[in-house]
């Protein structure tokens, strides 16, 4: 990276530490959010990349499975979850889970991804009936279940420790943990749109908890509502090192806020931009420089952005998904799936080597 002349005055700096392969410090992650250098981010971030992964760009044949939208937290950011028996719930049966792993086992599944609300009906003897149905039924899949907030709920509700519950889960077939349920650690944040959720601490804790015990995890940061860019910063930070101590993260996975049906709509918060999406990959990938995988969620920022963003350091674009209903019920305008050979035309045609994966990043193909 020597053609730094290409860079701003104020990323000058920074770019020279990326180049010499320095730590970036707190003051560095803030001037990346705040400059309005989007391309030099992005050229910083693209150097990165293409060191740990030159052509290659890596997606999955998934399915999320999203067994109940009851949940007794109602985060005030989210238009997915009911209350206990309103009219729109619903708890899928272990046979109707079945019927979606076998639609999606014929499409050649090798990922799926479970996640739901906080369902006090539902007990750690239904999800490990349908751990082990999902494993029985498409063997070669790995299965990503269960947010932190959704392991710490069933530790309280049957008195377990974390890793207890996480051992039980992972006999049954789990291989690793979804990134979800981290919003912003900041207690600020967190008491202004998820009150009811476990702390961040306890989220850092749990997915700590999985590491020591072997199972990786992914991490999230929901981002463009009220938090401010120290913020960001800090959670970017804590993962970090977190990271550092363990090793047990996957990937890192921004999460773009979609407010409508959410209560925060009436604060006219607005979509986040393309500018803000693009931004928030690329300084994720230069702050974290532990991290191997930066993905683009496709479902929250549009397929079209996950595809620029291939150029702003994120090297993933998940995968088919086949079903949402998380971002869609917020508002989310993009489709339901994209097949696998769009998938990989969405990759090639930006000049990238398509490489098919699995939840846990082996590699299952790769050139089409
Ligand atoms: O935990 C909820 C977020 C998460 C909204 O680990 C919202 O590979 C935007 O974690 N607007 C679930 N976001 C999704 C998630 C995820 C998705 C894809 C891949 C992976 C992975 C994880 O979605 C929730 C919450 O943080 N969320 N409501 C909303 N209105
Ligand atoms: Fe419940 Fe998760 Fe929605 Fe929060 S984000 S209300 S924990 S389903």
């Amino acid at each position: 990276m020597e053609e730094l002349w290409v860079l701003n005055g104020e990323l000058q700096e920074i770019g020279a530490k990326v180049a010499n392969g320095r730590r970036l410090e707190r003051e560095d992650g803030i001037k990346l959010f705040r400059s309005k250098d989007l391309l030099g981010v992005g050229y910083l971030a693209d150097g990165v990349r293409r060191q740990r992964h030159g052509n290659r760009v890596c997606f999955s044949v998934n399915r999320h499975i999203n067994h109940t939208n009851v949940c007794v937290n109602r985060c005030r950011f989210c238009a997915f979850s009911r209350p206990p028996r309103h009219r729109d719930a619903y708890t899928l049966s272990l046979e109707e889970i079945e019927e979606k792993v076998r639609q999606a086992g014929a499409l050649g599944v090798r990922e799926i991804h479970i996640v739901g609300g906080l369902n006090p009906e539902l007990t750690l003897p239904y999800f490990l009936e349908m751990l082990r149905r999902v494993a029985s039924i498409v063997p070669d899949a790995t299965i990503k279940a269960l947010t932190a907030v959704e392991v710490d709920f069933l530790a309280r509700r049957h008195d377990l420790t974390v890793e207890a519950v996480l051992e039980r889960l992972k006999e049954a077939g789990l291989n690793c943990l979804p990134g979800g349920g981290a919003e912003v650690f900041a207690p600020r944040v967190r008491r202004l749109v998820c009150p009811g959720k476990i702390s961040g601490e306890r989220w850092l804790e749990i997915h700590a908890a999985a590491h020591r015990m072997n199972i990786k995890t992914n991490a999230t940061m929901l981002y463009g509502h009220v938090e401010t860019v120290d913020e960001r910063v800090d959670h970017l930070l804590k993962l970090r090192r977190l990271q550092d101590e363990t090793g047990g993260f996957l990937t890192f996975v921004p999460l773009a806020f979609h407010p409508k049906n959410t209560d925060m709509e009436k604060w006219n918060l607005g979509q986040t931009t393309g500018y803000d999406d693009l931004k928030t990959i690329a300084a994720a990938r230069l702050l974290l420089d532990n991290f191997q995988n930066i993905k683009a969620y496709w479902v929250m920022i549009g397929p079209k952005v996950a595809q620029v963003a291939l150029g702003f350091g994120a090297n993933d674009v998940d995968g088919t998904v086949m079903e949402e209903k998380i971002t869609h019920s917020a508002g989310g305008e993009t489709v339901q799936e994209i097949a696998r050979l769009d998938m990989v035309e969405l990759i090639s045609t930006a000049g990238y080597v398509p490489v098919e994966r699995d939840a846990l990043y082996n590699v299952i193909r790769e050139g089409f």
